[in-house]
């Protein structure tokens, strides 16, 4: 009765107002499931979501509700976390495990509900405990409101393109064994364009194939869903346009080549404006300091409309792997677009200003093949998730799950840059830093040289922030602010922090929750690159967390 009084009221709102712009709640239904995939010539069975690889797409519109209902049917921890997503008052939905909930184990199931506010473009979903994020990840398109044009040229058609890393070997067991040896894991054996490897080694199998007609324009939605690199994107012989990236618009520049790291999300317009054949699409890794990377090119082909069978692919160079320069100019190039339509609204005064240094240390381990363990770090805080998930005891008020004195400065200042301190062992803790609703907060995140100093994809969960600086070296308080430009800073979940180098960012903490901060590279999450934001409730109507949903799952 209550669904069909909805329905009327919801129909006579079109029929009184046929252009007011009606949100409404779109419902999927995750089952995950373990399904058998054949890649470089050999089979083994993943954890999937409804059998695919990548998993659905996600299509609503900003300010649309999803429901979306995830059934456990394999033996692992599930959660999924809605990748940029700012889930306002939800925090229940967030997804990262031991953060904002316990997982859903074997044969349970959970109903994430959040709507998609103040949003537009391209993120993605993926699975938030151990390494499930490897094979369950998926797109999230977000159309804009019913009757409101892109800021750009509406483009004749879109295009998905997921991009990841497979392994022959069960991931799980991967970082098992790196966890027991205490040295990094194995690097993928290759790089996937929608799933697909392409053309390997000794290996006949097809790649991704984007079919076009000359004239024509298509708007990519780019995703790096892969674990633990960074990747160059480029196709043969097109420019691509950038219109958007982390579902806000930038404006519009050309390239032909995209840095993109895990977890952000890209969307460049393609034109289909050269002679009918075939061009190579190329993925090849970013890595500008000695850490291993998976160097396999995974290969696809756009392919013009009436080209013949015998035409010869057009073929593209890829960046060499250290190539800097090429990562600096697509991230210089990133503005916002700062219209009347889409202000960047980049806090001018700040409350707190915070300075993260972030790296690799070394601990003991008695168990360990040289009795020590490669570990990671947030201001010498090596994170160790709790048994309790933290949103719970904050909630409910638990005491002994975490405390709340996560330093906002390094412990002991070092040339971060310079030669490692030779003690670099870390602290172990479960600690949040604390921020009153709606404060202003500024982040400097200041890579160190401890190990291997290297590019850290840096996320925030439930806010976007503004990247208003970055540069080589160790941060300058009283030079480098100069510079910050706090007109058009792109605005992004998820940033790429320059090897041995920092870069500062910007948020309002207008959302009430518990809110994860990590590096993007899942070894380094695992190793202990996290913390915690608490955003405490503010006094207004709308200014608290919402009541935990009913089937939130139990630890
Ligand atoms: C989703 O959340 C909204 C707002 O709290 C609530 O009205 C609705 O019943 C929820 N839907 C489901 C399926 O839980
Ligand atoms: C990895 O380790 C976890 C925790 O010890 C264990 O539950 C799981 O079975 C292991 N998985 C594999 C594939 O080794
Ligand atoms: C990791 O690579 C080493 C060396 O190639 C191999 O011996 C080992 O079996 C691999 N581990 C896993 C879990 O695949
Ligand atoms: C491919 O096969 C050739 C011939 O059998 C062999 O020499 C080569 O090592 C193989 N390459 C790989 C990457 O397996
Ligand atoms: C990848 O390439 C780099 C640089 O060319 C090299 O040092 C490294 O050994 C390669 N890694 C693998 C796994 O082949
Ligand atoms: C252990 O130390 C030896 C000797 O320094 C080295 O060759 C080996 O690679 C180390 N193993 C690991 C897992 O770090
Ligand atoms: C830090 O070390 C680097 C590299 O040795 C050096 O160039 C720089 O001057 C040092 N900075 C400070 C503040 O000492
Ligand atoms: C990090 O913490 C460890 C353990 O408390 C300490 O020994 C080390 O000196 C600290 N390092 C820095 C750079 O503060
Ligand atoms: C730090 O935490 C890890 C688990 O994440 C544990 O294995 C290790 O023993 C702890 N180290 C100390 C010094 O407490
Ligand atoms: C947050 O603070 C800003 C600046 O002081 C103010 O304009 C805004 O109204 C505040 N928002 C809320 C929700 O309190
Ligand atoms: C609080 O939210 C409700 C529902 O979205 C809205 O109707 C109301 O105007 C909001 N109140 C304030 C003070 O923003
Ligand atoms: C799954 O989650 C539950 C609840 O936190 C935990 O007790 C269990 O150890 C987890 N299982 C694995 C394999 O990690
Ligand atoms: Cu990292």
């Amino acid at each position: 009765m209550a669904s069909w009084l909805q329905a009327v009221v919801v129909l006579s709102a079109l029929v009184l107002f046929p252009v007011s712009v009606e949100s409404v709640t779109r419902h999927y239904k995750f089952n995950v499931v373990q399904r058998k995939k054949t890649r470089l010539c050999a089979t083994k069975s993943i954890v999937t979501v409804n059998g695919k690889f990548p998993g659905p797409t996600v299509y609503a519109r900003e300010d649309d509700r999803l429901v979306v209902k995830v059934v456990n049917h394999v033996q692992e921890n599930v959660t999924i976390h809605w990748h940029g997503v700012r889930q306002l008052r939800t925090g229940w939905s967030d997804g990262p495990a031991y953060i904002t909930q316990c997982p859903i184990q074997s044969g349970q199931s959970y109903t994430y509900n959040f709507t998609l506010t103040g949003q537009r473009g391209t993120l993605l979903w993926h699975g938030h405990v151990n390494w499930l994020r490897a094979t369950v990840h998926g797109a999230i398109v977000i159309l804009p409101k019913r009757g409101v044009p892109y800021p750009f040229p509406k483009p004749d058609k879109e295009e998905i393109i997921v991009l990841g890393e497979w392994w022959k070997s069960d991931v799980e067991a991967v970082i098992n064994q790196s966890l027991q040896v205490g040295r990094a894991p194995n690097v993928s054996d290759a790089h996937t364009i929608n799933g697909l490897p392409g053309p390997a080694p000794n290996c006949s199998s097809n790649g991704y194939t984007l079919h076009v007609e000359s004239g024509k324009t298509y708007l990519l939605r780019i995703v790096n869903a892969g674990l633990n690199e960074e990747l160059f994107f480029k196709i043969a012989g097109h420019q691509l346009t950038i219109v958007e990236v982390d579902a806000s618009y930038v404006k519009p520049f050309k390239t032909d080549t995209i840095f993109i790291g895990p977890g952000q999300t890209t969307n460049a317009i393609l034109t289909a404006d050269q002679d009918a054949g075939k061009y190579l699409i190329a993925i090849s890794p970013f890595m500008d300091t000695t850490v291993a990377t998976d160097n396999q090119t995974a290969t696809g082909v756009i392919r013009y409309k009436s080209t013949t069978a015998f035409s010869p692919t057009a073929l593209t160079t890829i960046p060499p792997r250290n190539a800097t320069p090429v990562t600096n100019s697509f991230m210089e190039s990133l503005r916002s677009l700062n219209s009347k339509e889409y202000p960047t609204k980049v806090p001018l005064e700040i409350d707190h200003s915070l300075l993260f240094t972030i790296g690799i240390g070394i601990n003991p381990c008695a168990t360990c093949q040289n009795g020590s363990r490669v570990v990671a770090a947030i201001n010498n805080v090596t994170f160790v998730l709790p048994t309790t998930a933290l949103l719970q005891a904050h909630y409910y008020g638990i005491s002994g799950v975490y405390t709340e004195d996560f330093p906002g400065n390094p412990p002991t200042p070092y040339n971060y840059t310079g030669t490692p301190p030779t003690n670099i062992q870390t602290t172990n803790g479960t600690k949040v830093y604390k921020l009153a609703f709606n404060s202003t907060v500024q982040v400097v995140i200041q890579g160190n040289s401890i190990v291997a100093p290297e590019s850290h994809p840096t996320h925030l969960h439930g806010f976007n922030f503004f990247v208003v600086g970055k540069g080589l070296g160790n941060f300058n308080p009283n030079t480098d602010p100069k510079k910050f430009n706090l007109v058009d800073p792109v605005e992004r979940n998820t940033i790429s922090v320059p090897t041995g180098g920092w870069t500062v960012i910007r948020f309002r903490a207008d959302n009430p929750g518990i809110w994860f901060m990590h590096c993007h590279l899942e070894v380094h999450t695992t190793w202990g690159l996290k913390m915690a934001f608490l955003v405490e409730n503010g006094n207004g109507p709308n200014e608290s967390i919402l009541p935990p949903p009913t089937d939130l799952p139990k630890c």
